[in-house]
């Protein structure tokens, strides 16, 4: 199968430590069927086909919101959500698609209908989904998350936020491989914003290189969310693109290999003159 890892490599060595982009595709809402909802299939069509002329590397497809306090979705409404849109998608491009479930049965159709990779915010801790995993054949991303989806912001508390956060990612990747998982084909993501304050936050991006150093490739999302926010007095999501577009590129130069953003025109222009100029 198609190996993530390789396309890292070969856009890192052509483009002067190009990362990839992977854009976010939320498929929250009924994007197919018309319930009169918010997104309309034109809307949704355009949302895609705008993410690859900008130069998207990979499109993270999700039918469950995973921010603190959203609601959980039920398996079949999961699978209802993002089986058509991941179907859809490949049948028109050539660009790879990543799944962002935690559910070992969400994880198994979505590569049955062709994403190459499994980005799991939960690292693979639901029963069984190591194993669906391995047999996939797929990529997978392993993120550090403290406490569950909806408690984790209720102040979290570490010893040393970087070690250990470092510990558990290491621990999860040994324990796929000693599962039979292909060392090639894990990714590691710290997780910012799942179970960590400001402080942690910083500490940890500050600190980026240091997970660099566990020599898996790193995935970094800070896109948007509540950090770029606090920093900015940003409440609206439409006032973080600008610091979100700039975390991105900061991460990229501290050696992440992948940036998981919303706004992929803005961040693949910025990360092209930036790497250009380098
Ligand atoms: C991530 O970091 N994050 S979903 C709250 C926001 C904005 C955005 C407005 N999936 C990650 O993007 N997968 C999510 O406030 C992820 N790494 C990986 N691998 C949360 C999100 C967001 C949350």
């Amino acid at each position: 199968m198609f190996n993530i890892k390789t396309l890292i490599a070969e856009k890192s060595s052509n483009q002067n430590g190009m990362p990839l982009v992977m854009g976010v595709l939320n498929v929250t809402l009924d994007s197919f069927s018309d319930g009169g909802r918010f997104i309309t299939q034109d809307q949704f069509t355009q949302h895609v086909s705008e993410m690859i002329l900008s130069g998207v590397d990979i499109i993270d497809i999700g039918g469950e919101s995973t921010r603190p306090g959203a609601i959980t979705v039920g398996l079949q409404e999961e699978l209802d959500r993002v089986l058509p849109v991941i179907e859809w998608v490949a049948a028109r491009y050539d660009t790879p698609i990543s799944i962002d479930t935690y559910k070992p049965q969400v994880m198994k159709e979505a590569v049955g209908r062709g994403a190459v990779l499994i980005n799991d915010v939960n690292a693979l801790q639901a029963e069984g989904a190591i194993e669906c995993a391995v047999n996939s054949g797929a990529t997978v991303c392993l993120m550090h998350k403290l406490g569950e989806f909806a408690t984790m912001q209720d102040a979290p508390e570490y010893q040393d936020v970087v070690l250990d956060v470092c510990d558990f990612l290491l621990a999860r990747a040994l324990v796929c491989e000693q599962a039979g998982m292909d060392k090639n084909k894990i990714i590691l993501d710290p997780g910012f914003g799942f179970g960590k304050t400001l402080a942690h936050n910083s500490e940890l991006f500050e600190n980026l290189e240091r997970l660099v150093l566990l020599e898996y490739p790193l995935l970094v999302g800070v896109s948007r969310k509540r950090m770029i926010g606090e920093i900015l007095n940003a409440t609206a999501v439409e006032d973080r693109m600008v610091g979100s577009v700039a975390a991105a590129v900061l991460a990229s130069l501290k050696g992440a290999s992948i940036v998981r953003v919303h706004d992929v025109k803005a961040t693949v222009e910025a990360l092209r003159v930036t790497m250009h100029l380098m």
